[in-house]
């Protein structure tokens, strides 16, 4: 007999999952578990629908087991489930990534496949520091982060990530010679911004400074998220992107954009570097890549850099790197399908046609019991909460719970509440999400 996965969990089951990022304790005192997914909305173990306020984890914009994708899996799994990719290569992958240059307006790129948003940005890394060793600059190591920057929880993402917590535990783990810009959020003059803030384009010139204190000939990269996403969405001040990729290109060093939560349409744009009109030299993805079905990512490099490498033996390897699952067939057809989908059925159009639903929305929350801050761009928002004093993350978690109770999963770290639908989600599921979470602060307070 097979086991029944989905039957109802006892306690020596709960015990034995060390959830990721979760208040493991509580979380098991009060489990609160997902049972099904359909179109934007998940079926919880109660029986009650709720409102997939972040597509999953930002990964979901076409909703949950859309029909192609499923077929597409289905088929594939049925047809080659595995296929190993060091010194082999199925067909599909190379087309998928032939498709993803291309929608990403960037055709000579090549496409480095992976199985997360983690392993894209050390791939990223490694690529940019053996870059400049494999062209004769060996001594440009090191890499530049950002303060409040989200870059996964590899050693190289934690390294160059910029959330305390996220790395006080880890320091001797990180890798050497990171610096750090600073974040671009201060709410004394970009409170309550719709879309980019006017405020803050010098903040750009602390790279400059960087440079001046560790020289060019030392450093190989500058890695940012185009859109803060997991720190709270905090948007870039306008002009600030361009002033960053002025100054690499003044001194040689590379420009990585980590669009694991941007790419794929999240702003309206098939990837941030589009709406910014910034063109990085590598970019990460992962998540909406391929709806989330099977885990996929994958890094876009510039030709150039790819040329720098092939060089030397033809028969020798030119990248030491890359891993089992990388370009695995199953989350290569759900990319493919995914592609189809967000393509012939406009839905980054549509994303783009919602952000001013949920720009509108969300700004109706000021004034509003809690509230400290509203920021938006794209379809994403957040809200900060006031904290409860002595008791960081507290606040938004109650507030979150308030919104659960009210059919509505909306994402909280720290003292922000976030919220990213599906691109499927129509007008009023938007409007219908804020009027939750206004609810929900009102409970809160
Ligand atoms: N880079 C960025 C910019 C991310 O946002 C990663 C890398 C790491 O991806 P993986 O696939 O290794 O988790 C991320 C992940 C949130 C949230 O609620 C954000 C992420 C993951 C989970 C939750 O903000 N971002």
């Amino acid at each position: 007999m097979t086991h029944d996965a989905t039957a109802g969990l006892g306690d020596a089951a709960l015990r034995a999952w060390w959830m990721p990022f979760t208040h493991n304790r509580h979380f098991k005192s009060h489990p609160r578990l997902i049972t099904s997914g359909q179109g934007a909305y998940y079926t919880l173990a109660d029986g009650r629908r709720v409102f997939d306020g972040l597509s999953g984890l930002w990964c979901c914009p076409l909703g949950h087991s859309p029909e192609r994708v499923v077929e597409a899996v289905q088929r594939q799994v049925a047809s080659l489930d595995f296929s190993p990719s060091f010194q082999m290569g199925h067909p599909a992958a190379f087309s998928l990534a032939e498709r993803i240059a291309h929608f990403a307006g960037r055709p000579n790129d090549r496409v480095f496949f992976v199985n997360s948003g983690s392993e894209a940005v050390d791939t990223a890394l490694k690529i940019a520091v053996a870059y400049h060793r494999v062209r004769g600059e060996g001594s440009r190591t090191r890499i530049i982060g950002r303060e409040r920057g989200y870059h996964g929880v590899g050693m190289g993402g934690i390294s160059v990530g910029g959330m305390v917590s996220n790395r006080k535990m880890f320091a001797p783990l990180m890798i050497p010679g990171v610096d750090h810009l600073p974040h671009t959020f201060d709410p004394r003059h970009m409170g309550y911004s719709r879309g980019q803030p006017e405020w803050g384009v010098h903040l750009a010139d602390e790279l400059e400074r960087l440079v001046t204190l560790h020289d060019a000939s030392n450093i190989a990269a500058v890695i940012v998220e185009p859109m803060q996403g997991s720190t709270g969405v905090i948007v870039p001040p306008q002009g600030y992107l361009k002033r960053l990729r002025e100054i690499c290109t003044r001194h040689g060093i590379l420009l990585i954009f980590d669009e694991v939560i941007t790419g794929f349409g999240r702003l309206g744009t098939p990837f941030a570097a589009d709406f910014f009109d910034v063109k990085p030299d590598l970019i990460t993805f992962a998540k909406a890549v391929n709806n989330a079905a099977v885990p996929l990512g994958g890094v876009l490099a510039s030709d150039s850099i790819y040329d720098a490498f092939m060089s030397g033996p033809e028969h020798l390897i030119e990248f030491f790197h890359g891993y089992t699952y990388s370009g695995h067939p199953l989350g290569v057809a759900a990319a493919h399908a995914t592609l189809d989908e967000l393509l012939e059925r406009g839905l980054i159009d549509r994303a783009a046609k919602l952000a001013p639903v949920l720009e509108e929305a969300i700004h109706s929350l000021r004034g509003e019991p809690l509230v400290a801050d509203i920021r938006n761009l794209g379809l994403a928002a957040a809200v900060d909460v006031t904290p409860i004093p002595g008791k960081p993350a507290l606040r938004a978690f109650q507030v979150f719970e308030q919104a659960l109770s009210r059919g509505l999963l909306p994402r909280f770290t720290g003292e922000t509440i976030a919220l990213a639908p599906p691109f499927i989600s129509t007008e009023d599921e938007v409007r219908n999400a804020v009027e939750v979470l206004r609810a929900a602060l009102r409970a809160a307070a």
